[in-house]
């Protein structure tokens, strides 16, 4: 079924920042879409995002990225049946930069994954089941969530130093289940946060953004929200500390409302955090390039606590490679659009599992109800998934796709 057509198209996200959707057309009539998201704080080791610049919507337009896809990659890939490994491949070669600097990863990105759209449904099968074939995996797994519950840093209007304070349900034999937890946790919340009498202000992933004294706070009302389900359901705590964002590169510290931190002090300041509280993982604890700062906090807490690298790797399969070479992270985040293909988000996942390295796999602040990255956590069976809080359709697009997944995959073991 070859492919006839590729059009762009600028569409918005959840923050009104255009994006790129792409439409695949095939010669049966059929189409497929995808649109992509885009990061508030992002890595400095990200692939290259395309946009217009200039006055018109503030420079954030994507009418060259739509004609790159329509004048540079569709003359291409128009007359081929869809093949997303090999048309990435193209795509990469027709780009012939580093950082995708000419093609622009969103770009890049859109079209990789209505590809692979467009080539599982010619073999009838869910975008999934083709990434479990890409990877040769045999079997899937649902992936357990992380939901943001308290935001605040970059994402949030209040005076929060850490971006994201997420829970995970644990405990729970399905996917279902797990979500059932966190909406419980999620209206428990909401009651706690009135009860302190805290506005109901929401954040860019629809995480609740109060004002609280500091971070602590945050954390304790976590710990207040567990500890009233009496062990009904059971939880931990996850943080992004998204630590670049109070990296201060002159000095070398890290600015921790008034006062100024070393290495040394935060790791210090997280090993105490750790103790006192029920933390599974902490992302991005430092900056992006403190390599010898990351593998020092694996050394002392690398066995009480999951250390993840976001803004670190950039889901870079390089410098994931250099992360396992220094023991600096046990886990990575996958952001596909951080690197611009489905091809090398799969590498950069199959390294990690590979070698040991968990994966979460992770929407951006910025999002659409494109669903991919549920496809692609249970496809390559990543164990962990994060897209925001139980709230909005653009996160809650992930979510309900994950459900159902998993009905689809319970309905097919009784086929059998
Ligand atoms: C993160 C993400 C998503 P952004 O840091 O993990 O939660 O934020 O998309 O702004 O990089
Ligand atoms: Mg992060």
């Amino acid at each position: 079924m070859k492919i006839i057509k590729l059009k762009g198209r600028e569409i918005y996200d959840s923050r009104t920042i255009p994006t790129i959707e792409c439409q695949i057309f095939l010669e049966d009539g059929s189409s497929f879409c995808s649109s992509v998201p885009e990061g508030l704080t992002r890595s400095s080791h990200e692939a290259h995002e395309m946009r217009d610049g200039g006055k018109r919507l503030e420079g954030n337009g994507v009418r060259k990225a739509i004609k790159v896809i329509e004048e540079i990659i569709a003359p291409s890939l128009i007359g081929l049946e869809p093949n997303v490994i090999e048309m990435d491949q193209l795509m990469i070669g027709l780009d012939g930069t580093d950082n995708k600097e000419k093609l622009g990863a969103n770009t890049m990105l859109a079209t990789s994954i209505a590809i692979l759209r467009a080539q599982a449904s010619m073999f009838q099968q869910e975008p999934y089941e083709l990434i479990a074939n890409l990877c040769g995996a045999e079997t899937v797994t649902l992936p357990f969530p992380l939901i943001n519950m308290i935001s605040g840093g970059a994402h949030a209007d209040n005076n929060l130093m850490f971006q994201e304070f997420l829970i995970l349900p644990v405990g729970t034999q399905t996917f279902a289940q797990a979500m059932e937890h966190a909406i419980l946790f999620h209206q428990r919340l909401k009651k706690l946060l009135i009860k302190e009498g805290c506005a109901l202000v929401k954040s860019d992933e629809g995480a609740f953004a109060p004002e609280l004294k500091d971070d602590y706070q945050a954390l304790d009302l976590l710990v207040k929200a567990i500890d009233s389900f009496k062990g009904d359901c059971i939880f931990k705590i996850a943080i992004d500390c998204a630590a670049s964002q109070f990296f201060n590169r002159k000095n070398h510290t890290y600015k921790m409302s008034d006062q100024s931190a070393t290495t040394n002090d935060m790791i210090e300041w997280y090993a105490q955090l750790v103790e006192d509280y029920p933390i599974y993982s902490l992302e991005d604890p430092l900056d992006q390039d403190d390599w010898a700062g990351w593998a020092k906090l694996m050394e002392v807490m690398g066995d009480q606590v999951q250390i993840v690298g976001d803004d670190l790797f950039a889901t870079d399969p390089a410098r994931i490679w250099h992360g396992i070479e220094h023991g600096a992270a046990s886990a990575a985040i996958i952001k596909p659009n951080q690197i611009g293909t489905v091809t090398e988000s799969l590498q950069s996942i199959q390294l990690c599992q590979e070698y040991g390295m968990n994966v979460m796999v992770s929407h951006r602040s910025g999002e659409t109800c494109d669903s991919f990255i549920a496809d692609l956590a249970v496809g390559t069976s990543s164990g962990q998934i994060k897209a925001g809080c139980c709230i909005n359709g653009e996160r809650l697009a992930k979510y309900n796709r994950l459900l159902s997944i998993e009905d689809q995959l319970a309905l097919s073991m009784l086929d059998v």
